[in-house]
């Protein structure tokens, strides 16, 4: 094994993926290739924490692997898998909830959020962070890179893997969120103080990477924005410094010189603009999407091969968990 730093980072099947997944999390990811020995999951276990058409699910797994191989992820460098086809990680989930506090996982804000103001809240829901601590643990995970909304979640990582190695020795690797540049976090196009999500009932809210050129035109068009009439970047305008910080990820131009490029120039053009550079990223990758989407043999040979070698890693850190805890080893 390379002595490269470990990165891990996964991707929910719950939908189609948006412009705020692509920019947060997904582009970044085959960057690292060259640098860390990287794994990348399909996390399905946490897909069903809420309620998921099991053809629908099958269906997005799929395009999220496809896609992961599209923005460039080659599986001879990383490990590519499937979160249900290495079950070492439900196992290490049960052994971190007989440590984890009921109290810090009631206040967890992604809870709150999806609880809302449902009658019924089920356990799965309230236990994801604890599933998500595994997946990361259980490789040895130096860096996750992700976007700015999994903070708390990477914290309470590092709690559980502190609370173990201090009552077992020193067994899981603190891991570090790697944060995005720019875009960390992308806001919706309808209600820009909200993050965009795949799950937003309002489609206007979120553009996908796989939307076609004219429907990603329209939902700029329609992006709402304020009466100031003014291109700046500040909270005031929340909607105009959304199209800046998506414009600014997608042409890499900084936002000082964006602001100067567009003094004096109306919302109208800016959108226009913004969605052009939306395109020119997206496009290719939507392209190798549909390729790749279509060879279903070779995806199938991917989360093949790559669930053994992430099984196989797993199954180290988890055998040690066993032992240190009182087990009797098989
Ligand atoms: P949902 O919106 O359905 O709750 P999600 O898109 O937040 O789900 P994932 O699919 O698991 O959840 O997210 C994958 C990655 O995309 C994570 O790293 C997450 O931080 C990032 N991400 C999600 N939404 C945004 C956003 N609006 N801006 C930047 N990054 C985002
Ligand atoms: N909660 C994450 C998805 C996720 C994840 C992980 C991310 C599940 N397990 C492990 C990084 C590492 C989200 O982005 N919504």
């Amino acid at each position: 094994m390379s002595d490269k730093k470990i990165v891990y980072s996964g991707i929910q099947p719950s939908g189609n993926l948006t412009l705020g997944n692509y920019i947060g999390a997904l582009r970044n990811f085959p960057k690292l290739q060259e640098d860390y020995d990287c794994i990348y999951c399909i996390v399905d276990m946490h897909a069903i924490t809420v309620p998921q058409e099991p053809k629908v699910l099958r269906a997005h797994t799929l395009d999220i692997l496809a896609l992961y191989l599209a923005v460039g992820i080659d599986p001879e460098k990383s490990i590519l898998y499937i979160q249900s086809h290495v079950p070492q990680h439900v196992e290490l989930m049960w052994l971190l909830n007989t440590m984890t506090g009921l109290g810090q996982l009631q206040r967890m804000t992604q809870f709150k959020a999806k609880a809302g103001d449902n009658k019924e809240v089920y356990a799965g829901l309230l236990n994801y962070p604890v599933l998500m601590a595994a997946d990361i643990l259980l490789y040895g995970s130096h860096y996750v890179p992700v976007g700015d909304d999994q903070k708390q979640h990477i914290e309470m990582t590092r709690d559980l893997a502190e609370r173990f190695n201090s009552r077992y020795s020193d067994t899981f690797v603190l891991p570090e969120m790697l944060k995005t540049k720019v875009g960390g976090r992308v806001m919706s196009l309808q209600e820009p103080t909200k993050k965009m999500s795949k799950s937003d009932p309002d489609a206007n809210g979120y553009v996908l990477i796989l939307d076609d050129d004219a429907t990603i035109r329209r939902k700029f068009k329609r992006a709402v924005t304020d009466s100031q009439g003014k291109i700046a970047y500040n909270d005031d305008q929340p909607g105009i410094k959304n199209l800046l910080d998506i414009y600014s990820a997608c042409s890499g131009k900084s936002i000082e010189d964006l602001l100067k490029a567009y003094e004096g120039k109306g919302y109208g053009v800016l959108k226009e603009d913004v969605a052009e550079a939306v395109i020119q990223e997206i496009g290719p990758v939507r392209e190798r999407f549909h390729e790749i989407r279509g060879n279903k043999a070779y995806l199938e040979e991917v989360y093949t091969s790559g669930a053994q070698k992430a099984a196989y890693r797993a199954n180290k850190i988890l055998r040690k968990c066993y032992k240190k805890m009182g087990f009797i080893p098989r």
